[in-house]
């Protein structure tokens, strides 16, 4: 199939997706000089529209930072030293650097693929966007390759290896055979709803809060952009949430003091994300390789989508560059296990944290008075905040 004038036919690395992590994997080869093209399903001003993760791990602003994309998070990002959760009309810090020396960067996952896109545009990498029908080919053979519809012509890139970055329902991860690929799942019956709002944050640090009509999270992107989140039916739809009923709700579920804080105004986004935690195995198939959402999902509760990929990323670019440039082909045959191990501690804190926030329809007073308790325990409890902090701010890579 024709390359059109600026594709190459030929690249030592195709990525499929340009979100986060394909983004950061090109920016990664680029300074580990390894070609490589990245085909992106949607146009880039849509990529960029997406308001979804606020929170990085620590390991992920020092990844950002290593990859030369971090300045403007540094100028814009703020760091925070802990976190609030609220319940039972208890307002409890859990203070991250007290107890792990390290704290959080708050800064949009919009703005970090802004800061990636002007990255790999500078270091001239391909990305084609609004790729069609993207397909890897030969991936049990010796001749893997790439094809996709662009403008209605097929193309083909050809390469050595193919790193599956397209997210949670993209088409690298269907490449694996059903005889090879294991999942698992836990699907949870609920859904947040969230929206941005021009006014200042409810409080200088993020708020969990548990409640007995459900979960809110009081977050932000900057001192004039606040970002909160209610639980809501696993049916519902984002019309079901106008503004004059998302406010007062979220205030029912804040203890006093705080919901007195809440500064209220006209919602300039407003979106339903499903809560599931999920993941394949393995993350390796020949020459493919899973690495984001692509590969696990967690529920935005813990802050960790974005973080895992951006932690699986930094395993999978070290690794391709050392099999590119023939060092080594040890990276790529341990990645898989290597990101797993850390998939799943993250899938844990998110699914424990999402069992614990949470009111889930049709639970007891039994499970009502386990989540009180281990609150009450972790309000209590050094050890048990410090299990939190380590676990939140991010595990080691
Ligand atoms: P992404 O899904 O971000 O990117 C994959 C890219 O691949 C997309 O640009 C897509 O268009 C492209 N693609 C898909 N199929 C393709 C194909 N066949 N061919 C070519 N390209 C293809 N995480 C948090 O930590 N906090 C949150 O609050 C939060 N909210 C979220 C809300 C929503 C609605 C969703 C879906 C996720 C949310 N997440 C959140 C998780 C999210 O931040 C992900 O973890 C993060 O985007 C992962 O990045 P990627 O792995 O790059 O996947
Ligand atoms: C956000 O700011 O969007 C955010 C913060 C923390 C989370 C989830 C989302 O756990």
């Amino acid at each position: 199939m024709n390359a059109p004038s600026g594709l190459p036919a030929r690249v030592p690395v195709v990525i499929i997706g340009g979100g986060p992590a394909g983004l950061l994997l090109a920016r990664l080869l680029a300074l580990g000089d390894v070609e490589s093209v990245v085909l992106e399903r949607q146009s880039r001003e849509h990529v960029m529209a997406r308001v979804r993760a606020g929170v990085l791990e620590w390991g992920t602003v020092e990844t950002l930072r290593a990859a030369r994309v971090g300045d403007r998070m540094d100028r814009e990002g703020v760091v925070h030293d802990g976190v609030g959760l609220s319940f039972s009309g208890r307002h409890v810090r859990i203070d991250f650097k007290g107890l792990t020396g390290k704290g959080v960067m708050v800064y949009g996952q919009t703005q970090v693929t802004k800061d990636l896109y002007v990255a790999v545009d500078k270091a001239d990498v391909t990305v084609v966007d609004c790729a069609a029908d993207v397909v890897p080919h030969d991936l049990t053979g010796t001749t893997p390759y790439v094809t996709f519809v662009r403008e209605g012509v097929s193309r083909r890139v050809d390469c050595q290896y193919v790193a599956g970055c397209d997210g949670a329902h993209g088409v690298s991860r269907t490449a694996i055979p059903s005889s090879v690929l294991r999942t698992y799942e836990r699907v949870y019956p609920f859904g947040w709803l969230g929206i941005l709002s021009e006014t200042p944050p409810i409080d200088k640090e993020l708020i969990y809060a548990h409640s007995d009509r459900g979960f809110a999270l009081c977050s932000m992107r900057h001192a004039m952009l606040s970002r909160y989140y209610v639980q809501c039916d696993i049916d519902d739809q984002v019309d079901d949430w106008p503004d004059d009923r998302f406010w007062p709700e979220l205030r029912s579920r804040l203890p006093g003091e705080v919901a007195g804080r809440l500064v209220t105004g006209p919602s300039v986004e407003k979106s339903l994300t499903p809560l599931r935690s999920f993941v394949a195995e393995p993350l390796r198939y020949g020459p493919l390789y899973l690495a984001g959402d692509a590969g696990h999902v967690v529920p935005p509760t813990g802050a960790k989508g974005l973080n895992l990929a951006a932690s699986d990323v930094c395993y999978l670019a070290g690794a391709l560059a050392d099999a590119v440039h023939g060092r080594s082909l040890t990276g790529l045959d341990e990645y898989s296990d290597r990101a797993l191990a850390r998939v799943w501690k993250a899938v844990r804190f998110s699914w424990w944290l999402t069992m614990l926030m949470h009111h889930f329809p049709g639970s007891g007073e039994f499970d009502r008075r386990i989540q009180e308790a281990e609150l009450d325990y972790l309000a209590g409890s050094e050890a048990a905040q410090r299990s939190f902090a380590e676990n939140y701010t991010g595990l080691p890579l």
